[in-house]
C-alpha cells in the first residue's frame, strides 16, 4: 500500500523493502528473526500490552497520557474519549474540530526502534465536503528518544478506502511516537477553516504495529 511521508523522511524510504514475518504466533505477536521486525496485532492481542511495547492515550480534555484512556475497538485501537458529535467511533484518535486539538494515541517501545509500519483503518480521503471542496483526513507523528524529539511528520490516505499502512522512520532511533490527528485538509494540503464542519473531523484507528528494534541481530523471545 501507498505510504505518504513529509519531508526528509522520503530520502530515508527509498530502497526499503517490504518486511517478511515468520508465522509463529503468540499473544499478538509475530517476530521474523531473520529481518529483526517485530509485529503487533493490536486487534486481536489477548495483552492489554502486547510484547514490546506499551499503549497510552491522551483524550482532548485529559492533563497527561494514561493507559486507561486506551480505547479498544474490534477493528483497532485509538483514544478513547468522544471527538466529534456524530458518527466517529470513540476508540479511534481524533481531531476534536469543536476543541480544536486532537486526542492522542501513543506507542513507547522497550527499546529503541529505527522503523514502524503502522496499519490504520477508518481513515478515508474525501471524508468530508463543504462549499463544493472536499476534504481528506490527515494524521501525524511526533517521535521521541529519552524524551528529546528526533522526528516529526504528516500522513494523509493515499488512495480510496478507510485502510492504509503508514511507515515512519525519523532521523535517529526513537522509543516513543505519539500519533494524533489534524484538521482535514484539501487536495492541495490547506486545512479546513475552524468551525466550519464541527460534526467530525479526522480520526482513525490502529490495526496493526510491525516495528524495527535497533538490536534486531539479537533474537526476541516470543511469549
Ligand atoms: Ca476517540
Amino acid at each position: 500500500m501507498l505510504r505518504i511521508v513529509l519531508g526528509y523522511m522520503v530520502s530515508l524510504m527509498a530502497g526499503v523493502m517490504q518486511p517478511v514475518f515468520a508465522q509463529s504466533v503468540s499473544s499478538g505477536l509475530i517476530v521474523a528473526q531473520e529481518t529483526g521486525w517485530v509485529d503487533v496485532d493490536l486487534v486481536n492481542s489477548r495483552s492489554e500490552d502486547p510484547a514490546g511495547l506499551h499503549l497510552l492515550a491522551k483524550n482532548v480534555r485529559d492533563d497527561a497520557p494514561t493507559a486507561m484512556a486506551v480505547g479498544r475497538h474490534r477493528e483497532g485501537v485509538g483514544a478513547a474519549g468522544a471527538q466529534a458529535s456524530a458518527p466517529a467511533i470513540k476508540a479511534e484518535t481524533g481531531f476534536d474540530p469543536v476543541e480544536n486539538r486532537s486526542e492522542q494515541i501513543i506507542i513507547q517501545f522497550d527499546q529503541p526502534v529505527t522503523q514502524t509500519d503502522i496499519d490504520v483503518d477508518y481513515f478515508h480521503r474525501d471524508e468530508g465536503a463543504w462549499g463544493g471542496v472536499s476534504y481528506h483526513e490527515r494524521g501525524g507523528w511526533r517521535a521521541y528518544r529519552g524524551g528529546a524529539l528526533v522526528g516529526e511528520g504528516l500522513f494523509l490516505p493515499g488512495q480510496k478506502g478507510g485502510a492504509h499502512q503508514i511507515r515512519i522512520a525519523a532521523p535517529q532511533p526513537f522509543d516513543r511516537l505519539e500519533l494524533f490527528a489534524t484538521p482535514y485538509v484539501t487536495e492541495t494540503g490547506a486545512e479546513i477553516e475552524p468551525g466550519l464542519i464541527t460534526s467530525d473531523s479526522s480520526d482513525f484507528l490502529i490495526k496493526h504495529i510491525a516495528y524495527r528494534p535497533v538490536s534486531a541481530v539479537q533474537p526476541i523471545a516470543v511469549r
